[in-house]
């Protein structure tokens, strides 16, 4: 359907806002026929919507009360100058393939513009028409965007002492009494900066879509870090390709967001043509106020510095321009010596950092750079690191090496993003210390003019957040509040490489809360505790003052219709994004925006959601690597169980950390052993290194821990560690048994996505809990502790009380003797936190007997649904054994 093209005021509305407000009124219409519809971006989708708005799908405001109010409160766009700031644009022919739903804009207030024609009318399910907004007083229910420059509006009511303090990335958003008669008012959103106001546009879309009030509206927000980017490794850990494993691509992509090179069917698709995948990905980054992204994996392929590589790269680059999204790249140090770079070569010899052969290389790559891509950010550098050439490969250090680079690129205003996961077995026996003993004495070293620390100023450390390899749970990195005199930036894994890949749902939020969070206790030079000295102190520059700050994720996008494989691992993105703009935020607030732009502003659903994401990350701790034991995953793939592997590196190996004997398991990294934690402040090397002291949620990963140490709980370590992987299942459990009782409230599609994923997620959480246990068993000799689990429970059947029973197991056989009744008389839980319920009794022998139990934990509801086979005793059929083969430890008479 389209519509007649009219304002309110009359005035002349650009053709693009006018098709987008054909798109919405039309999807409206329809949309309104059916209450339970959602309109996204024009279009109508129900049962069948596939998760690829993201979070930007603007649905009707379901509650009526409160979708009468914002109707009131909002009926027009006003947008001055949208079109003045064209923003740069390389590639003259650049155009979106044939078919597109999106569309490119050509400057950043016309993205603002669109976006709120777009969201307001589908959330308020009425088109919401866009106007240049000349002359006259601002009009009852105006929603304005600009800036002081561009909008004569915002310069009426926004000073410029109030936009000062937002910095270039910062907005604020203020509803205003109109002047003149009557009590109208509008809505005023301004940056100092177009992408400002962009971002406050967003932000104020999140505010309806999530349902909060409107009136009086005074909000304003800045960044608290200012490089905030995902690296992109479009060649690994990539779980959201869209083919039948999840991992590739259909019809010649390779499963990769963006496309450079495809083949066959989508050859036509390659840059510098446009999809829309890339439209959405660039305003939902924009959405969280994402900066740059470093489109290529850090093991990096030298083609992206070719030409025809950078055409490409330009035109995405035009295409990301408008949101406020520039571009790096990750290089190989040892480029240069590419043949594909002929004539303009060099050789090994000439990679000395120092030499005006190697700078000039490089500071002639990124003037090609530079040229195409004005904006171009810097590279990212995976130098001396699993096999990628580095500086130490011709006698110089990272100091070198980083500042080499960094200083031919100095001039094109360009940046050096220099990771620090580095791990060379030379350096000590204990691979999570050795980035510090190489990175440290750079920082520290005395230079010529008095100061310390000989990283360029165009250098940012990109270190990830914790010693070893984006573990579920890890210590924060050593380095962090030990690197005063360098940038710092920290690097977070959205990509759920240890957490799940495509099949967990594993919010990840807690995690990176958690490392920001924590206390370094960091000191000055004199040994006094700086005042804010939280790893997030440290990143964003307040603890240390470093003059640039970043916070990097390693991102978690690919080709599939929901774009991140999981229809929850969008969560993860979302959230990297908002505690990248700010930090302190609470994963859980997060969690519940997430939910309400994303499945649904039903209370009950929004409580629920909510729950299941964030106990999800401390359960997957539990069923993976409780109480501190770290990297147990199978090599191939880094998804399942891996805890006998040892494979040729010793630091690649889950027996390499895990260290499991008849003493005890775990790697003891305290005084006695490693002494890792002596890289830590005094007071967290105390803690840490004294197994009284250290969290028992790190026990394992600074001390071996002997399997009789009695735990906080009174139980032994063996028992606590069963159990720990006991719950960590139980939980998936939970999630499963409760995202069934929201299917009234979900779309069709995406619920059953969700559905088949929490399945085989139970079932290989089971693996994990199976596979592990097992395994520390052999060491241990310990039986598998029963009866006083946190869901353990004995059974009273025919007078005879009958414990024993082993949660992992799936079934549990229960001898009844002839003549007795299979009923269950009475259930008798261990503690009394644990609540029950017979499901089903059996109505004879054979029989089969359910009881749920429910306990809430520490990390959120756990869930048993005990199968109990009733059969007649004495006799054997499969007696002695549970159902899928395990042996059943239960069933005994007490
Ligand atoms: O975790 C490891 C991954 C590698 C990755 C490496 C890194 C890109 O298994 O796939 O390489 O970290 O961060 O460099």
């Amino acid at each position: 359907m389209t519509m007649r093209r009219r304002t309110f005021l009359g005035a002349a509305v650009s053709a693009a806002a006018a098709a987008e407000v054909a798109a919405v009124t039309g999807g409206a219409a329809q949309a309104a026929d059916r209450d339970d519809a959602a309109a996204v971006g024009g279009v109508v989708t129900d049962d069948t919507y596939d998760g690829s708005a993201l979070w930007l799908r603007y649905v009707r405001v379901s509650d009526p009360a409160l979708l009468r109010r914002y109707r009131e409160a909002i009926s027009s766009v006003v947008v001055e100058n949208a079109s003045r700031n064209k923003v740069y644009r390389r590639t003259q022919d650049l155009s979106m393939a044939p078919g597109s739903a999106e569309r490119l804009v050509e400057t950043t207030l016309e993205a603002a513009r669109d976006e709120l024609v777009r969201g307001l009318g589908g959330l308020l399910d009425r088109a919401v028409p866009a106007s240049t907004g000349r002359g006259g007083a601002v009009p009852d229910g105006a929603v304005v965007v600009g800036t002081r420059d561009s909008s004569g509006i915002v310069r009426q009511y926004v000073s410029a002492g109030d936009l000062a303090p937002l910095g270039d990335d910062g907005f604020l958003i203020r509803t205003l009494p109109g002047r003149g008669r009557g009590r109208h008012r509008f809505t005023v959103i301004a940056g100092n900066t177009e992408i400002g106001a962009l971002h406050g546009t967003f932000a104020f879309l999140r505010h309806l879509q999530t349902h909060k009030p409107l009136a009086d509206l005074d909000v304003s927000a800045s960044p608290r870090v200012k490089n905030r980017h995902l690296n992109y490794w479009e060649t690994e850990r990539l779980y959201a390709g869209n083919n039948a494993s999840g991992t590739g691509g259909l019809g010649g992509e390779t499963g990769a967001l963006f496309d450079f090179a495809a083949t066959g069917a989508a050859a036509d698709r390659n840059l510098p043509v446009i999809l829309d995948r890339y439209i959405v990905t660039a305003r939902a980054l924009a959405s969280l106020g994402i900066t740059g992204i470093t489109i290529n994996n850090v093991n990096a392929n030298s083609v992206y510095l070719t030409p025809a590589y950078i055409a490409q790269e330009a035109a995405l680059a035009d295409a990301l321009r408008p949101y406020g999204i520039r571009m790096a790249l990750s290089i190989n140090y040892a480029a240069p010596i590419d043949p594909r770079f002929a004539p303009d070569t060099l050789t090994a010899q000439q990679l000395d950092p120092y030499s005006a052969d190697f700078r000039g290389w490089w500071n002639r790559r990124a003037s090609l750079l530079h040229d195409a891509i004005p904006d171009f950010i810097g590279f990212t550098v995976k130098a001396n690191s699993e096999g990628q050439p580095g500086p130490q490969d011709f006698g110089y250090d990272h100091g070198d090496g980083a500042n080499g680079i960094a200083a031919a690129v100095a001039p094109l205003g360009m940046k050096i993003f220099w990771r620090t996961f580095v791990y060379n077995a030379d350096v000590d026996t204990d691979r999570l210390k050795r980035a510090y003993l190489e990175f440290g004495p750079i920082d520290d070293e005395l230079q010529p003019d008095g100061t310390r620390g000989r990283f360029a100023h165009n250098v940012l450390l990109q270190t990830k957040n914790g010693p070893l390899d984006y573990q579920a749970r890890e210590p924060f990195h050593p380095m962090f509040g030990r690197m005063e005199n360098t940038n710092q930036a920290i690097e977070l894994q959205i990509t759920q490489e240890y957490t799940g890949q495509n099949t967990m749902l594993c919010y990840l939020a807690p995690l990176w809360e958690e490392v920001l969070k924590s206390d370094t206790y960091a000191t000055d030079a004199q040994g006094r505790l700086l005042p804010k000295r939280l790893v997030g102190h440290i990143v964003d520059g307040t603890a240390q003052h470093q003059a640039d700050t970043a916070i990097v994720g390693v991102a978690n996008l690919g080709n599939a219709d929901d774009l991140t494989g999981h229809h929850f691992s969008q969560a993860n993105l979302f959230a990297f994004g908002r505690q990248a703009w700010d930090w302190t935020l609470d994963s859980a607030d997060i969690a519940e925006d997430w939910v309400r732009m994303t499945w649904s502003n039903q209370e009950h659903v929004v409580a629920t959601i909510v729950k299941m994401m964030t106990g999800s990350r401390e359960a997957l701790v539990s069923y993976q690597t409780p109480l501190g034991i770290g990297h147990q995953m199978r090599s191939s793939d880094h998804y399942g169980p891996g805890p006998s592997e040892m494979l040729a590196r010793p630091d690649w190996s889950p027996v390499y950390y895990n260290k499991a004997d008849s003493a005890g398991l775990g790697y003891d990294r305290s005084p006695t052993g490693s002494n890792l934690t002596a890289q830590y402040f005094p007071t967290l090397a105390a803690r840490y290194g004294n197994i009284d002291t250290v969290p028992e949620n790190l026990m394992m990963w600074f001390h071996h821990v002997p399997w009789d140490r009695e735990m906080r709980s009174g139980r032994p370590f063996w028992d606590e560690l069963v159990y720990r992987y006991q719950m960590g299942v139980q939980y998936v459990t939970w999630m499963r048994q409760t995202w069934d009782t929201l299917q009234p409230s979900i779309d069709a599609r995406r619920f059953a996505e969700v559905r088949a994923k929490l399945a085989a997620h139970e079932a290989d959480a089971g693996d994990w809990r199976d596979t592990c246990v097992s395994y520390w068993k052999q060491f241990s000799a310990r039986d598998i502790p029963v009866d006083d689990g946190p869901l353990s429970v004995k059974i009273v059947v025919g007078g005879r009380t009958i414990g024993g029973f082993d949660l992992s197991a799936s079934s549990y056989p229960i001898p009844v003797p002839a003549g007795t009744s299979p009923k269950i008389t009475r259930v008798i839980p261990a503690d009394r936190a644990t609540r029950y319920e017979i499901v089903a009794q059996a109505d004879g022998i054979p029989g089969q007997a359910v009881v749920k139990v429910v306990r809430e934990d520490f990390f959120g509801p756990l869930v048993k649904d005990y199968v109990f086979v009733m059969q007649e005793a004495g006799t054997d059929a499969g007696s002695n054994r549970a159902e899928g083969g395990r042996p059943a430890e239960g069933a005994t008479d007490r």
